[in-house]
């Protein structure tokens, strides 16, 4: 893979899972950024943060001394490494001493590399001797994946390459706004498109991406399973199905129909407001398309009915017989940088390397002899993102928190009370390269090297294993988060190993991964550098990979995909006459999840400065909102407040948020924290709120003051 400029190291980028190629040449006091031509998930695009990734690297206020406080209240000062790393070490010690290991508990991320992921399991497992490990992504893909080990007995987000999206007859899109989430995943539709495929939407609003769309299904927020469940209908009364497909390739057809049958599409279009006709056209283009795919991302997937939900478009992928065969299919859009392989190597509560579960004798046993432990000491699974931050400081609760890549002060639902547990520690460390709204409340910040100042390996949104390069050294006196895994494993007499060289940690990740569903162990450096990318599993050195792994059958113990039939039961908080209007909230182009690193940067702050509720004017009429004043959201866990935008892109009975900044306008203050029962995904996509005039017009902010 050739770097396109001389100098230039070819890497990815540090933000979504479409991890798109790019060159940076790192200088004195610049980062020069280009596309790369040769990966195919970008082939030569690149977005706006793309463009200004290397702008992180050198923020002014990049933390570059780890930070203490000397007592409780005391501002956050420098100090050394020793120092910092020997009060964490002494702080757990004395916690797990009195309160016993579960006292300690860390939160990781889907940002950080498989490496990372895989230490941070491991460190939390053996070094800490806790069972009080999850992460970020269960805000993210955790229904998702759900579903798909349900159905198909794996979870692998797109069912192949990147390029059937291009391929493709047909494309159902469900909750996700690529346009504004993966601009250069356009290329991939409009590739489609001009080979005369169709794009069909499913959102609240008219977003970038439905306005590209052939068919918009303009859906009530949080009734995507009901619209699910009256297409299968509609494709059986219309006789649409794949009747030897489902005979060959699928099991518990019979009683999904049963199921199915009530779901009658004028019932279907009173819940969902979207009319019959529309859901007829939407099923008759996907059974008539040689090869269609069926996309969810978070629209759907952040509901308390998640898993559900992708299960019923799975439902509807298999009965029309698209799964497992080449091109179609169904598939999810995960979110995050390594959201993929962050979910795989044992950051998850009830998870250990290699997608396997923590409480099989036998993967604990397998991963045991790896690490060098006896399976006994490795603990047990432990509690779920949210239920997980609410705990902490409570009777029997962790008492300490460790936070790699997130920043939940600004993105965990109902923020407000997760502010009062995280304020309740005994003591809350943050590693990260700033001052998150987060790391601000911690009694110690370890600064974090960044994406282009190490080696490490993302899996993208296609399940390919990807080298992310090292282009620069770190700031002086910033170490990587391998390097402070290893200071305090060392700290706390660990047993094992706890190397700081990727490369040496990616080859173990392997071994404890080998024979697992998310097999490794068979990719090397060398072969993805060579390959360009190796998708998992890759079970041996000369395996070529697995670009579509359901070809031949399901990775069920009967190599069936299975149906499950599910019912639609609706949002767990629905307007009443306190709270008429639905949030839902969601992402803009400019900025990136907590916006911690980028509303850092300048042009990504002058593209988007401040948060907003979008709302129809004929919604604004009736509340008496005025274009560009600010208004008060209210729901029944707090208040924000901040700008209207007014867009007849919206449904007249919804109003959205974005979720990237803290403070006043934090779309989280207001949401429903109920989780779906299976995933423990938070219902981040609906809730009921108040909207009410908050004041005049305001002058805009000047660019970098929500920093
Ligand atoms: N610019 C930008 N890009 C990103 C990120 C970012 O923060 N900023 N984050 C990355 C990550 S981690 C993720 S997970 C992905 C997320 O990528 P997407 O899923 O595309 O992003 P969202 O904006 O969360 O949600 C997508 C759409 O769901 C719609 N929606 C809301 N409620 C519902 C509903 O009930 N049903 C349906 N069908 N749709 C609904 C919203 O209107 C929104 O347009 O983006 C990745 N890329
Ligand atoms: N209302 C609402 N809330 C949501 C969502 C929504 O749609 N609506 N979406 C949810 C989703 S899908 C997601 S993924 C979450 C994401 O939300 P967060 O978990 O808060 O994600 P980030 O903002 O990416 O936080 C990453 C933090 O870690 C730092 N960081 C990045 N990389 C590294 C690293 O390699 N090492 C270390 N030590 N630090 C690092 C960054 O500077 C940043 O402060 O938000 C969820 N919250
Ligand atoms: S689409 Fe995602 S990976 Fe590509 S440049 Fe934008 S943020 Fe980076
Ligand atoms: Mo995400």
């Amino acid at each position: 893979m050739a770097a396109s400029e001389p100098g230039a190291t070819p890497t990815h980028c540090p933000y979504c899972a479409l991890q798109c190629g790019m060159s940076i040449a790192v200088g004195p006091g610049t980062a020069v950024i280009t596309p790369r031509e040769d990966v195919p998930a970008n082939a030569g695009g690149l977005c706006q943060k793309g463009w200004s990734a290397g702008e992180m690297l050198d923020v002014p206020d990049r933390v570059t001394e780890p930070l203490m406080r000397v007592h409780e209240g005391a501002p956050l000062e420098p100090v050394s490494w020793e120092t910092a790393l020997d009060a964490i070490a002494s702080g757990v010690g004395a916690l797990q001493a009195v309160h016993g290991p579960d006292s300690v508990a860390v939160f990781g991320g889907g940002g950080l590399t498989n490496e990372k992921a895989y230490q941070l399991g491991k460190f939390a497992r053996i070094a800490l001797r806790t069972s009080q490990i999850d992460y970020n992504g269960r805000f993210c893909m955790s229904s998702a994946a759900a579903a798909l080990n349900r159905a198909f007995g794996m979870d692998r987000g797109l069912p192949g390459p990147i390029t059937d999206v291009g391929d493709a007859d047909v494309v159902l899109m469900v909750g996700g706004n690529v346009a504004e989430t993966m601009p250069p995943f356009l290329r991939h539709l409009n590739r489609m498109r001009e080979n005369g495929g169709a794009l069909i939407v499913a959102d609240p609003r008219r977003t970038a991406t439905a306005r590209q769309a052939d068919l918009h299904l303009q859906l009530t927020p949080g009734t995507d399973l009901a619209l699910a469940n009256g297409m299968l209908h509609l494709a059986m009364a219309e006789g649409l199905l794949d009747d030897s497909y489902i005979e060959a390739r699928t099991s518990g057809f019979d009683r999904l129909r049963t199921v199915v049958n009530s779901y009658w599409p004028e019932r279907v279009e009173r819940i969902t407001g979207v009319p019959v006709a529309h859901m007829r056209e939407a099923v008759r283009m996907l059974a008539a398309g040689g090869r269609s795919l069926i996309l969810t991302a978070r629209g759907a997937e952040q509901q308390a009915q998640g898993v559900d939900t992708v299960t019923a478009f799975i439902n509807l992928a298999l009965a029309l017989g698209l799964p497992g065969t080449e091109g179609s299919g169904y598939g999810c859009l995960t979110g995050q940088g390594n959201g993929q392989g962050g979910r795989e190597h044992g950051q998850k509560a009830d998870q250990l390397p290699g997608y396997r579960r923590i409480d099989d004798p036998e993967a604990r046993a397998r991963v045991a002899a790896v690490w060098g432990v006896e399976p006994e000491i490795i603990p047990g699974p432990g509690r779920s993102a949210y239920e997980l931050l609410m705990a902490l400081g409570t009777e029997g609760g962790p008492r300490a928190l460790l936070v790699f890549g997130s920043n939940p002060v600004v993105s965990a639902p109902r923020a407000s009370v997760v502010e009062e547990r995280l304020n309740s520690l005994d003591l809350l460390v943050v590693a990260d390269f700033v001052l998150s709204e987060t790391a601000r409340r911690a009694d110690i910040v370890l600064p974090a090297a960044q994406w282009a100042e190490e080696e490490g390996t993302m899996t993208n949104l296609e399940g390919r294993v990807l080298r992310r390069r090292r282009a620069a050294q770190p700031p002086e006196g910033v170490r990587t988060d391998l390097e402070i895994i290893r200071g305090l494993a060392v700290r706390l007499e660990a047993p094992g190993t706890w190397s700081t060289e990727p490369e040496e940690v990616f080859a173990e990740l392997g071994r404890a991964s080998a024979g697992g569903i998310a097999d490794y162990s068979g990719i090397t450096y060398e072969r993805i550098e060579k390959e360009g990318g190796v998708f998992w599993p890759c079970p041996s050195p000369d395996h070529p990979g697995t670009p579509r792994p359901f070809l031949d059958r399901f990775a069920t113990p009967d190599g069936r995909a299975r149906f499950t039939a599910v019912e639609h039961r609706g949002p767990e908080e629905d307007v009443d006459t306190d709270y008429p209007v639905y949030l839902t909230t969601g992402r803009v182009l400019a900025h990136y999840q907590s916006g911690a690193q980028t509303r850092r940067v300048r042009q990504l702050v002058d593209a988007s400065p401040e948060p907003f509720v979008e709302l129809h004017p004929d919604l604004a009429e009736r509340l008496g909102v005025e274009p560009g004043s600010l208004v008060r959201v209210s729901s029944r866990r707090g208040v924000s407040i901040a700008r209207a935008r007014l867009t007849d892109t919206i449904r007249d009975d919804t109003v959205f948020m974005p979720f990237h900044w803290g403070g006043e306008g934090r779309a989280n203050t207001l949401t429903n924290p109920a989780l779906d029962p299976i995933s423990r995904m938070p219902e981040f996509k609906v809730c009921a709120v108040r909207v009410e005039p908050a004041g005049p017009p305001v002058p805009e902010p000047h660019p970098l003051e929500g920093v």
